[in-house]
């Protein structure tokens, strides 16, 4: 059937970096996953890939692509469309779609395939300073996990004085459009561990933290400078 058809293409597809998968021959593209479907496993599997993937990231394109269709938005790049969506009553929509598209683009990048290198020196140090270490870093990225009720997304973020810290958002919020810049992100909606975790986001969490986070991603994004 189409749908399944769709699924065994863009799993191929997830390999081959730099080559969006465009849902018409006009819009904003699905990006591909920077790996393949099953490189997470065991801690992420391939069928919860394929889903969160295939299904809601692309739900969420397709949905943007929709409600910009005619408009001057068409064909932007996903965070000026997020930026241009933020706080306008009549965009609520568009910014709930789009913004979901780009929380879970960065969320792929935030993970890479276990035994990855671990923070970079420049990182570490300033992991250490504002949290004591990795240690505490993991206890305050768990603690915000579980009190982050209801759907919504751990982040570790540059703040506006260049501190390091742990928030979460609700829903499609995201610290894209704050003055904090972000540096990695976990999607602690239920549609990102429950086939593989049931009810337990907790050890979610704690088996990405531990296992598949993508520090250098992190470094990457903190040392850019806005
Ligand atoms: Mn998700």
């Amino acid at each position: 059937m189409t749908r399944r058809s769709f699924l065994v293409r863009t799993a191929a597809a997830a390999v081959t970096l730099g080559s969006g998968i465009a849902p018409a021959a006009t819009g904003t593209p699905l990006p591909p996953l920077p790996y393949a479907p099953g490189a997470l496993e065991p801690f992420v599997s391939a069928r919860t890939m394929e889903i969160h993937y295939g299904k809601h990231h692309r739900g969420y394109v397709d949905k943007v692509n929709e409600l910009v269709a005619g408009t001057d938005l068409h064909g932007r790049p996903i965070d000026a469309i997020v930026k241009a969506a933020v706080g306008a009553p009549a965009r609520t929509a568009l910014f709930n779609a789009a913004a979901q598209a780009w929380n879970h683009e960065f969320f792929w990048q935030s993970m890479r395939p276990a035994g990855g290198a671990p923070p970079p020196a420049a990182l570490a140090t300033r992991i250490t300073e504002a949290f004591g270490g990795m240690s505490g870093l993991r206890t305050a990225i768990a603690g915000a996990a579980a009190a982050q009720f209801g759907s919504g997304w751990v982040w570790l973020v540059r703040d506006a004085s260049g501190a390091l810290a742990v928030t979460s958002t609700a829903n499609a919020d995201t610290p894209l459009t704050t003055t904090q810049i972000p540096l990695l992100t976990i999607d602690v909606w239920e549609h990102a561990y429950y086939l593989d975790y049931q009810n337990r986001r907790a050890d979610f969490v704690t088996a990405l933290f531990d296992n598949l986070l993508n520090w250098e991603f992190a470094a990457a994004n903190d040392a850019r400078r806005p």
